[in-house]
């Protein structure tokens, strides 16, 4: 349950925390349970702490919580923790089912470490078993990236519809996401992805500095 997965966040994670951290804050649901048990620590232990939201989900979350943000542009984050949707044996990732790919990887990116908060669910013996690869993509791209992808391997790709709107989902960069099926991932494919003019990010997230901290 929710109570049962956000106690042993709380015992693995909210340890952690240190007065005066600024702390990179993931996107997703088991992102949201961690940041609920961290306000709930700091607040018993009166200690003060600072977050780089990863999204405005998650920033509406820490201002309801009084959680004072800030953003990479004034400050690298002391560490992170975020979700995932699969963790390999290499403990590389795929994320991005939420659409927030494009901070969290900012955020991980410079992050000294980034704790990644999983159930059993999340674990795969190779990436791409049972999610799609999320990927970010200037509108005017879409066509070009989609020979690119098929080139590069693409078994299947579907552009993310938005659910309570009609349409394509429109990330908060302004940015489509193509949903792609690969039959492998090399380790070589988060960078190709990323060289197709008009990609702006994937939720491929291979050799980060992270530590998985199931749940
Ligand atoms: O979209 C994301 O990257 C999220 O972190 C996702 O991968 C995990 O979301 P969950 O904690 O709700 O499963």
């Amino acid at each position: 349950s929710n109570l049962e997965k956000k106690q042993r966040v709380t015992e693995k994670l909210a340890e952690q925390v240190g007065n005066g951290d600024v702390i990179g804050v993931g996107s997703g649901s088991t992102s949201f349970l961690a940041v609920q048990a961290i306000s709930e620590k700091i607040k018993q232990q009166g200690i003060e702490i600072t977050a780089i939201p990863t999204s405005k989900e998650v920033s509406q979350t820490c201002a309801a919580l009084g959680i004072p943000v800030t953003s990479l542009m004034n400050k690298r984050p002391d560490w992170a923790f975020d979700g995932a949707d699969e963790v390999d044996p290499d403990y590389n990732l795929i994320k991005g089912r939420g659409g927030a790919m494009f901070a969290e990887k900012l955020v991980m990116a410079s992050a000294d470490k980034s704790y990644i908060l999983v159930d059993e669910s999340k674990f795969v013996s190779r990436l791409g078993e049972k999610f799609p690869v999320p990927v970010e993509v200037d509108p005017r791209a879409v066509n070009l990236v989609e020979i690119r992808l098929y080139e590069l391997g693409a078994a299947n790709i579907k552009l993310r519809s938005a659910a309570g709107k009609d349409g394509p989902v429109i990330t908060e960069a302004g940015n489509f996401i193509l949903d792609v099926r690969f039959q492998t991932i090399q380790e070589s494919l988060e960078k190709e992805l990323s060289a197709i003019p008009g990609v702006i990010e994937t939720g491929l997230f291979i050799h980060y500095p992270v530590e998985v901290i199931s749940l």
